[in-house]
């Protein structure tokens, strides 16, 4: 999704997977192997880091690749003076924390951990290794709290938490190309009309939102009604199950 979007003059993508990549150029490795993300690393700006397991998983294989690969991409950025890194963090870090019943209060952009699954607890993990990265070897790391990023949103909660993927790479542009950012968390949500989680950290960075995922309301039939509960009361709905 992202990939397609990048693009810009002047600009050139290094590409890694653990998977291999058909484009010229890509890279093939794991993103735990430290030795190869150094090598991936040398002469490059900027890390946008979305390696990993990308949902609930069993600890040793979340513990593998979220907790270990995001070691590895800071440390790595530290050997070889990368000075920013994006790192695709998730809602799901804090996804314990309630939602407010008020629709006018939005939640804000830096509320403390509350995992709600070891795939949230790698989250926050890597957060941590971010804010240790800046504040030890002064590494630029924005932090994404991505909601639901996909091509339209499924079910009740999306129609909240959707980022689509036009606003996923306006947000990684801003994050990107903002001066100084220190380290920071930002929601990665769209303008959606429904949407509890505040806008202002991704204002911050020059994040301007387009897409609302209103648009899609009329397709979302009625879901298993736990699920739709548990994901108006928590950030994180269904994972917190
Ligand atoms: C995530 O962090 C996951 O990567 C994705 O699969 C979705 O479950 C998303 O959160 C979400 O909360 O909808």
């Amino acid at each position: 999704m992202l990939r397609a979007r990048m693009p810009r003059p002047g600009r050139e993508l290094r590409l890694l997977d653990r998977e291999g990549i058909d484009e010229l150029g890509a890279l093939t490795a794991d993103v735990a192997d430290l030795a190869a993300m150094v090598a991936a690393c040398e002469g490059v700006d900027a890390i946008v880091h979305l390696g990993g397991i990308s949902g609930e998983a069993d600890w040793a294989s979340i513990r593998d690749a979220n907790i270990e690969g995001t070691y590895a991409v800071f440390e790595a950025a530290r050997q070889t003076g990368v000075r920013r890194v994006v790192y695709a963090s998730s809602n799901h870090a804090v996804g314990f924390v309630h939602q407010p019943d008020d629709p006018d209060l939005e939640m804000p952009d830096d509320l403390g951990p509350r995992p709600d699954s070891y795939y949230g607890v790698s989250k926050v993990v890597g957060e941590a290794l971010g804010s240790l990265y800046h504040d030890r070897y002064g590494l630029d790391v924005v932090c994404l709290r991505i909601g639901t990023c996909a091509a339209e949103p499924h079910d009740l909660r999306g129609l909240s938490t959707w980022l689509s993927p036009d606003d996923c790479a306006r947000l990684v542009e801003a994050a990107l190309t903002t001066p100084s950012p220190g380290f920071r968390t930002v929601w990665g949500v769209s303008a959606n009309t429904r949407r509890v989680w505040s806008l202002e950290g991704g204002a911050a960075i020059g994040y301007e939102p387009r897409d609302d995922a209103e648009v899609f309301a009329d397709r979302i039939g009625p879901g298993d009604p736990a699920k739709d509960e548990v994901g108006r009361r928590y950030v994180g709905g269904p994972f917190t199950l």
